[in-house]
């Protein structure tokens, strides 16, 4: 009798150790996992960053999500997330963020170039200045010299994984030599203007217009 049982107990045992060898694997897909080296470069994992946005993270859904590229241009677009990935190459950077609080965190950027969203576009000649909004109401900007000659990206990974709703999904933009506060998420409307002097959220509250890191962020 205890013979039998003992058996069972072994079969059970070792048929569940043998189901969950054989099914593991289809019932759980790999999850991705970032890099944090890259090119020999140390990387800060994406869950170094501070979250300080005005609204929290926000949760997008890509089935209504557009990427809209509107003002001076000769052709205003509505870009689903898939598209802005299949139209652009994608370009990688490694890049450190700064925020104003203090900290800050390098990380491996990736995501197409702003300047081949505008070619696409057709920028108006007038056009001086790029402003971005967000899902969450908060706007920025820079000019568009810099945001073209830059090669400024529009990030849809971090660290080779795509962003999180916390991180900015669908995309940030990757403002290289500027202070946190220009390095706007949940990117959802990028504006062709020739008002240099807008001024975004922070900007309005005090912050410089210019952003650059080698200065003071206060005005
Ligand atoms: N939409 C949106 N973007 C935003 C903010 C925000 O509140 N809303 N905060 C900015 C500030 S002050 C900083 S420091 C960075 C932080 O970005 P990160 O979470 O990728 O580090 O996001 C910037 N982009
Ligand atoms: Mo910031």
């Amino acid at each position: 009798m205890k013979r039998v049982v003992l058996g069972f107990l072994l079969a059970a045992l070792f048929g569940g150790l043998f189901a969950g060898c054989v099914t593991s694997p289809e019932q759980q897909p790999l999850q991705a996992v970032e890099v944090r080296d890259y090119q020999g470069q140390r990387l800060d994992s994406v869950t170094s960053f501070r979250e300080n946005s005005i609204s929290g993270p926000q949760k997008v859904d890509l089935a209504t999500y557009r990427l809209e590229v509107k003002g001076l241009v000769t052709k205003t677009l509505s870009l689903p997330y898939d598209q802005v990935l299949s139209q652009f190459p994608s370009f990688k950077k490694v890049v450190a963020l700064h925020c104003v609080e203090g900290w800050d965190a390098t990380v491996l950027w990736e995501g197409p170039r702003l300047k081949d969203i505008f070619q696409q576009a057709g920028v108006k000649p007038e056009a001086n200045t790029v402003i971005f909004t967000a899902v969450d109401g908060y706007t920025t900007s820079l000019p568009l010299e810099f945001v073209v000659n830059r090669d400024l990206l529009l990030a849809n990974k971090m660290n080779q994984i795509q962003l999180s709703a916390d991180r900015g999904f669908p995309f940030e933009l990757v403002a290289e030599e500027k202070w946190g506060y220009k390095w706007i998420r949940w990117v959802k409307a990028i504006e062709l203007s020739a008002n240099a002097d807008y001024q975004g959220y922070w900007e309005i509250r005090g912050y410089s217009d210019s952003g650059d890191l080698d200065q003071s962020y206060f005005r």
